[in-house]
């Protein structure tokens, strides 16, 4: 195709047009689910990947564009629901393996409109929230406006601030939309995963983020992490870090979806990768160039492989 949003930086509308394009080319695997609307009206989707049709298996869900600017992360995301359709069809045992035992659903754009504002030009290329307005100010953090440990370190009062929480939790249309889906699922996510795909920086992070104090299953989470950085350094070389990020160079944060997800879901496996490139203390690390597209799809796709072998 040309228009394949796994080969360039597409506004959420191409995304979600590219999807359908899936959609009616797998028909019966592959479905769209429309879960809400943004705060400016914009659809909320999750492309779904039911291989073999059995019901109530277990999910792997993943996610991206929590955050606007961070372009890396649907596209990413986008590069690997292509080669997981690719592969199942090559007829690739591992992956006809991880696609009939998991259900597989991708939410690419959660906060579209931040996300398309970042198109509009070089002033709003780094928005990093959503864009409800806030008296003096607009949006909030969506990774901080989830309802656990809300109002917690590393989060604002201030909307005006990049880390504004937001007056409530699940103020914003996006994550009460995201939140309520996953809710929905719950069953079939605490015998899968949630992984939040954000950039930059090259952490594979592990919960929870809103504390450095380690939790009783840390070994565990080390464990299934240390599979994700292994897999990358195999493919690329890369180096990512693991572990929760206040220990390991980043800093607390409260209100982040997956703290939620683990600890009011109760799903065991939950993860936050922080993808290409590797932090050096500039925001050009938000904007890379398009051909860091496959580079950054093919490592992180054998990190999701790998991490999901590690729970079956
Ligand atoms: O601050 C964040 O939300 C994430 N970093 S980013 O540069 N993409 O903004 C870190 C999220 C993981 N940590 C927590 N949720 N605590
Ligand atoms: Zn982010």
């Amino acid at each position: 195709f040309n228009n394949d949003p796994s080969t360039y930086f597409a506004q959420s509308s191409e995304i979600y047009t590219w999807m359908e394009g899936l959609v009616s080319q797998n028909s019966g695997v592959a479905s769209l689910v429309s879960i809400g609307r943004s705060y400016e009206g914009r659809n909320l989707r999750v492309l779904r990947l039911n291989m073999n049709g059995g019901s109530n298996k277990p999910v792997i869900f993943i996610d991206a564009a929590i955050h606007a600017r961070e372009w890396l992360a649907p596209a990413t995301l986008n590069y690997i629901v292509k080669q997981l359709i690719n592969d199942y069809k090559a007829g690739n045992s591992e992956v006809r393996t991880l696609m009939n035992k998991f259900d597989w659903h991708f939410m690419p754009v959660v906060n579209p409109d931040g996300y398309d504002y970042t198109f509009r030009s070089s002033s709003t290329r780094y928005w990093r929230k959503t864009r409800k307005p806030y008296r003096f100010a607009y949006g909030a953090d969506p990774n901080r406006n989830f309802d656990f440990m809300f109002g917690g370190p590393g989060t604002s009062n201030n909307p005006s601030s990049d880390i504004y929480h937001g007056p409530n939790a699940f103020s914003e249309p996006e994550t009460k939309a995201l939140s309520d889906y996953l809710t929905g699922i719950r069953n079939q996510l605490q015998q899968g995963m949630y992984i939040s795909f954000h950039t930059y920086g090259q952490w594979w992070l592990t919960p929870p983020g809103y504390t450095r104090s380690l939790p009783s299953d840390h070994t565990e989470m080390m464990r299934v992490g240390n599979a994700a950085a292994a897999a990358i350094r195999a493919v690329s070389g890369q180096n990512f870090r693991v572990g929760q990020p206040a220990n390991v160079g980043l800093y607390e944060a409260a209100g982040g979806s997956y703290d939620w997800v683990k600890y009011r879901l109760g799903v065991k496996y939950s993860f936050t990768p922080e993808l290409r490139p590797y932090y050096n203390g500039s925001l050009s690390g938000f904007s890379p160039s398009a051909r860091e597209i496959p580079n950054s799809g093919k490592e992180i796709y054998q990190a999701v492989k790998a991490v999901v072998k590690e729970i079956m």
